[in-house]
């Protein structure tokens, strides 16, 4: 039995925040059903078009165990089949420009007394205050929750990162805040609502640099490349390169290879525990003793004395030779894999984060399956749904319309059937 088996979704989400929480509640069982605009649906279903003709991966990778009806809920046949889709759910879910549900009459007063028991989940960029009417997309939510600021070198441009953790990462936040929530209304019988706000998401995961902020005030933060090279500390948190974010410094350094592959590079740590392994490693042994060397508090002015020695060693390794070399001294290091490594990866297909998925309209893709390992549930990743693929199955078997009452709404305008309906 899956672990949200019976719990129903109604899935207002769009782009890529809303869709990676449905997701995820999907992998884990519940049904969830993508109300999709008729005609055009989700509209990343046609940005980054790689097959013409086929939804894009952009769409097929972040909305898969999904059923999808094609419904307008601005016309009033589409409204009435809305608010028999609020009675039959358990959570609405929705990232719509702040308002839009309003405008669309289904204000949250009014969600309440079609279903008491309803969880209204919803991602915004900003909460409450000056900027909660504003639109935002993962770039300015990384901006706007102070990670663009710490990322990047010192004496360089603020960077995003390839982490989507303004999109991504709110909708693990709410997908989190949703199952609270449905525990919560267990116990109490209550619906409630659920805000993700964007900004609010980044600025947790970048705690350690709030935690840095607040360092500056007793001096400079002496793990920062910055301090062994003696620049000054600004009132902010800087940038910190590839400097640890942590007490065990550690840097990215160059492996056999470097100068032709843009990814023959290792993480490499320098924690204390393992001083002596590092030292005997890279064929410095005299440091294990040295005044100089032997303990963090004097290495920390030596940094970049000691990672260009094991950047001397590393360099004459593969990324993963280094790997094999330090793994059994417990160094720790990562080797600095490429998306097309990630692809092939034998470890993360065996372990279904890495899933190949066949789909009518694009044959086979590759995707990221369900991160979250239960050992009681089997996640089996199946492919994104057509447009409105669900719809006639949605009105008639989840909401009970038949005869002539579904002719109505079918001839309605209201909702679109697709020509793949019954394409399985
Ligand atoms: N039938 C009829 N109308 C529908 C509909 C349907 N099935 N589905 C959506 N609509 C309407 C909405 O009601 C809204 O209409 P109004 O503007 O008249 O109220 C309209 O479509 C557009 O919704 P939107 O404003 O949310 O979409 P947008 O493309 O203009 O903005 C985005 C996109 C992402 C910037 C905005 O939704 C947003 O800020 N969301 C919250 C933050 C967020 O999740 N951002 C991450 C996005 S991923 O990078």
């Amino acid at each position: 039995m899956s672990a949200l088996e019976g719990i129903r979704i109604l899935d207002f989400t769009h782009v890529q925040s809303g869709p990676t929480c449905t997701q995820l509640l999907a992998w884990l069982g519940a049904d969830v059903i993508k109300v999709e605009r008729p005609g055009s649906g989700d509209a990343t279903r046609k940005q980054l078009i790689d097959v013409p003709g086929a939804d894009s991966l952009y769409f097929t990778m972040l909305n898969h165990n999904k059923r999808s009806i094609e419904l307008n809920t601005k016309n009033v046949a589409g409204k009435e089949v809305l608010k028999r889709l609020i009675r039959e759910c358990d959570v609405l879910v929705e990232n719509f420009a702040p308002g839009a549900l309003d405008r669309m009459g289904f204000s949250w007063e009014r969600i309440q007394k079609i279903n008491p028991k309803m969880i209204l989940a919803s991602i915004k960029g900003f909460g409450k205050g000056k900027y909660e009417d504003c639109k935002v997309y993962e770039n300015v939510a990384q901006c706007a929750g102070g990670a663009a600021s710490t990322t990047g070198f010192p004496d360089g441009l603020p960077l995003v990162t390839g982490a989507q953790i303004g999109d991504s990462g709110t909708g693990l936040h709410l997908a989190l805040g949703i199952t609270a929530a449905l525990l919560h209304r267990q116990r109490t019988g209550r619906g409630q609502k659920v805000l993700a706000p964007m900004q609010d998401g980044v600025v947790n995961l970048c705690r350690v640099k709030l935690r840095d902020q607040q360092r500056l005030k007793s001096g400079p933060l002496k793990e920062y490349s910055q301090h062994a090279r003696g620049m000054k500390f600004g009132s902010a948190t800087p940038r910190a390169g590839n400097d640890s974010g942590g007490g065990q410094p550690g840097r990215i350094l160059k492996c056999k290879g470097w100068e032709t592959d843009p990814n023959a590079y290792t993480y490499f740590i320098t924690q204390a525990a393992v001083w002596g392994n590092i030292c005997d490693l890279i064929g410095r042994p005299e440091w294990k003793d040295d005044p100089n060397y032997a303990s963090p508090e004097v290495r920390i002015s030596r940094l970049d004395a000691i990672f260009d020695a094991i950047e001397s060693w590393t360099q004459t390794k593969t990324k993963f030779e280094v790997m094999d070399a330090c793994n059994p001294l417990n160094i720790p290091v990562g080797p600095i894999l490429s998306m097309e490594e990630i692809a092939a990866d034998e470890g993360l297909r065996r372990s279904g984060t890495i899933v190949e998925v066949d789909h009518p309209e694009r044959g086979k893709y590759l995707t990221v399956g369900c991160p979250i390992k239960l050992s009681e549930v089997n996640v089996e990743v199946k492919r994104a749904p057509l447009l409105g693929e669900h719809t006639h199955e949605i009105l008639s078997q989840v909401l009970g319309f038949e005869g002539e009452e579904l002719d109505r709404i079918l001839n309605s305008g209201a909702v679109g059937v697709s020509d793949h309906e019954h394409s399985g």
